[in-house]
């Protein structure tokens, strides 16, 4: 049936499969496959098929080779040390290629940098395309079928890897549905596949010295997507937000292209259930804070009073749909997490602990000699005797200065073992949302939480979302940085354009979510946080609850949107709690604060911005300066 074309039989030229059977895929994927064989160049061709026996047979090649070892405190969890050169997602090289510049960035006003987005010309982008010439020589070429979301779900989409990098196909295996089957449907369906290619730039015999057993080319780095195509090419970098392409590039930048012309939504939020334990009633939440800024956390926190029942959909990306009824239902893209490790704690994130005790793989993070992981956090839980090798293989000891572990050191762990998973958490439907959460990191001003005054008004605080930077990029220090609806790494578009989709979805029948904002690092005087955070936030979701419901004795009007009223957020239990300052709204931070905000949406978004949004912007001006 499945007859290889004449042509793709000539590119293939005598690279031989390794595994699989090269008949057996869709003719359009041959075809995929074979043009960049024919120019990466290959020693040889594996076909995935997401099996166990793979899994293994992989992991005892990167065992020989010394690129992974086995954590021996527990069941198949493995560390990997990437070059240092290579830790994190490199936003200067991460590209969107339209032949239209305006389809990817909004127009800036005139001497103005842009930040929203990162546009690449066809031409330009062909130039790097050449480094693929020869790249993978001497190297394995994977093909990964994988689904974003449960294979089959009207939700779902599928795509395509082709990777030099078994660490980069382990991942996969853990972050998204790996299996023969996506060849079945692709066939089946509209054939219609996201095509992903991959190489770490280091073909044999190496000319780069290599670090830790990790090729990657740190000078070359390129990740481009080609929305038009429902392409992405990435080079050079075997980081997960860069490698891992189901992940950012293609359930964020890719697929929020898709969501715009089909009418849904892809957003780098996570998705909660929240069961109220007396009614028995589930609520669903999505919440957006930047990267590093505790969408994992919060998906699966450990409520610190009785009254919640928490589930965990997802942790850092859902995609979401209006169905006819015009209720938004959403479904977890991922099939696995791809979690921050310093600051994770049996205290702070128990769940998330419990998820990664087998079958994970851990990144950048320091090893006791007992075969342990470690990283800043885990003091209390580590026995303090035991000798620690940092994430560069060096020795470590307690209270020296610098890190065990990398900033960005991360778990790759599969969702299904979280203990709090919940069931519907492959429901091909997805679950109902009622409510957007958005978020930063702000140390001043900023108060616990607020509430939009309408949809509008809430795309407004979307847009307005800022936070302190971390180490999910390259970015160094702290500086307060821009971060719209926590997309600013991942827009796959014109934000202006982006803005004109939220808006547009205020139309008959869809049931709109509400939308707030929450910050759980508001700073005292001494620099220490004003809310203990983590399984206490449970109370403020309690009190987004109780809105959802329509409970209107619990909020007050403010400028920046309702705020809970004195008392209406449970303290039980808290201590020391000053509620004066963690919801004060000093005027002359939030008069400059507004300005800030209109000068930078000006700026950036210019003639792109929407009407709408300029217009929330300047009656919540003139609230703050009449307060
Ligand atoms: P990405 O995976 O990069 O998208 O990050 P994320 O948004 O999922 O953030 P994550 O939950 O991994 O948290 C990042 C860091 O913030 C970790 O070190 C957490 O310990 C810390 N953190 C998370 N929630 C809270 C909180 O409520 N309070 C405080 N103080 N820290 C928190
Ligand atoms: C983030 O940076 O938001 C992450 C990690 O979730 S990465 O997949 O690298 O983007
Ligand atoms: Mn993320």
């Amino acid at each position: 049936f499945y007859e290889v074309h004449e042509v793709v039989v000539r590119k293939l030229g005598h690279v031989p499969i390794a595994k699989g059977d090269f008949h057996y895929l869709p003719k359009k994927v041959q075809r995929y496959v074979a043009k960049w064989v024919q120019i990466c160049k290959p020693r040889a061709i594996y076909i995935c098929d997401g099996s166990q026996d793979e899994a293994t047979e992989v992991i005892h090649k990167l065992e020989e080779r010394g690129m992974l070892h086995k954590l021996k405190k527990y069941q198949d969890n493995y560390i990997v040390r990437t070059d240092p050169a290579d830790v994190a997602r490199v936003e200067s090289k991460t590209w969107m290629c339209t032949e239209q510049k305006y389809d990817t960035v909004p127009h800036v006003q005139p001497g103005v940098v842009g930040i929203l987005g990162k546009w690449i010309s066809p031409d330009e982008a062909a130039e790097h395309l050449e480094n693929y010439d020869g790249c993978m020589a001497g190297r394995m070429l994977y093909v990964i079928p994988f689904s974003m979301g449960p294979i089959g779900s009207p939700l779902s989409k599928i795509g395509v890897e082709l990777t030099d990098s078994n660490y980069v196909l382990l991942c996969m295996r853990v972050m998204a549905r790996v299996s023969n089957d996506v060849w079945h449907f692709l066939r089946e369906g509209d054939g219609e596949f996201v095509r992903c290619l991959h190489s770490m730039g280091c073909p044999r015999p190496v000319q780069r010295k290599t670090i830790n057993h990790w090729p990657c080319n740190p000078e070359k780095v390129f990740i481009g997507h080609f929305p038009d195509k429902r392409e992405i090419c990435s080079f050079g970098s075997g980081y997960g937000g860069n490698s891992i392409l189901g992940k950012k590039c293609f359930a964020l930048r890719i697929a929020g292209c898709i969501a715009r012309d089909e009418g849904w939504l892809a957003e780098h939020m996570l998705i909660m259930g929240l069961t109220n334990e007396k009614t028995g009633k589930e609520t669903f939440l999505a919440a957006a804070f930047p990267s590093a800024c505790g969408k994992t956390n919060m998906a699966m926190l450990t409520p610190s009073i009785p009254d919640y029942t928490v589930r965990c959909v997802g942790d850092d990306i859902a995609w979401m749909r209006f169905d006819k009824d015009g209720v938004l239902h959403g479904i977890n893209p991922e099939a696995g997490f791809f979690g921050v490790c310093p600051g994770t704690n049996m205290k702070t994130n128990p769940n998330a602990m419990l998820t990664c005790m087998k079958n994970s793989i851990f990144t950048n993070v320091a090893e006791t000699a007992d075969g342990g992981f470690f990283w800043e956090g885990l003091e209390d839980e580590t026995d303090p005797h035991v000798t620690i090798t940092d994430w560069l293989g060096n020795n470590w000891r307690r209270g020296q200065p610098g890190k065990a572990a990398h900033p960005n050191s991360r778990f790759t762990c599969p969702a299904g073992q979280c203990p709090i998973i919940h069931p519907k958490w492959e429901d091909k439907k997805g679950v109902p949302i009622s409510a957007f959460i958005f978020g930063g990191r702000r140390p001043t001003g900023v108060p616990l939480v607020y509430e939009a005054f309408s949809w509008r008004h809430g795309v407004m605080i979307g847009a307005t979302v800022k936070s302190e930077a971390t180490a999910a990029a390259e970015f160094a220090g702290k500086s307060i940085m821009h971060d719209p609806m926590a997309m600013r790494p991942f827009l796959g578009y014109n934000f202006g354009k982006y803005l004109d989709h939220w808006l547009s979805l205020e139309k008959p029948p869809h049931k709109l979510p509400k939308i707030f904002h929450v910050n759980w690092f508001r700073v005292d005087e001494e620099g220490q946080f004003m809310w203990p955070g983590f399984g206490d936030n449970v109370r403020v979701l309690d009190w987004i609850i109780r809105r959802c419901e329509g409970d209107d004795s619990i909020a007050i009007k403010s400028p920046i949107g309702y705020l809970p009223k004195k008392g209406s957020i449970n303290m039980d239990g808290l201590g020391k709690i000053n509620w004066e300052e963690l919801f004060s709204l000093p005027k002359h931070y939030w008069t400059s604060d507004i300005e800030e905000n209109i000068r930078f949406l000006d700026l950036q978004v210019g003639e792109d911005l929407p009407q709408a949004i300029r217009d929330e912007l300047a009656v919540q001006k003139k609230r703050i300066e009449e307060e």
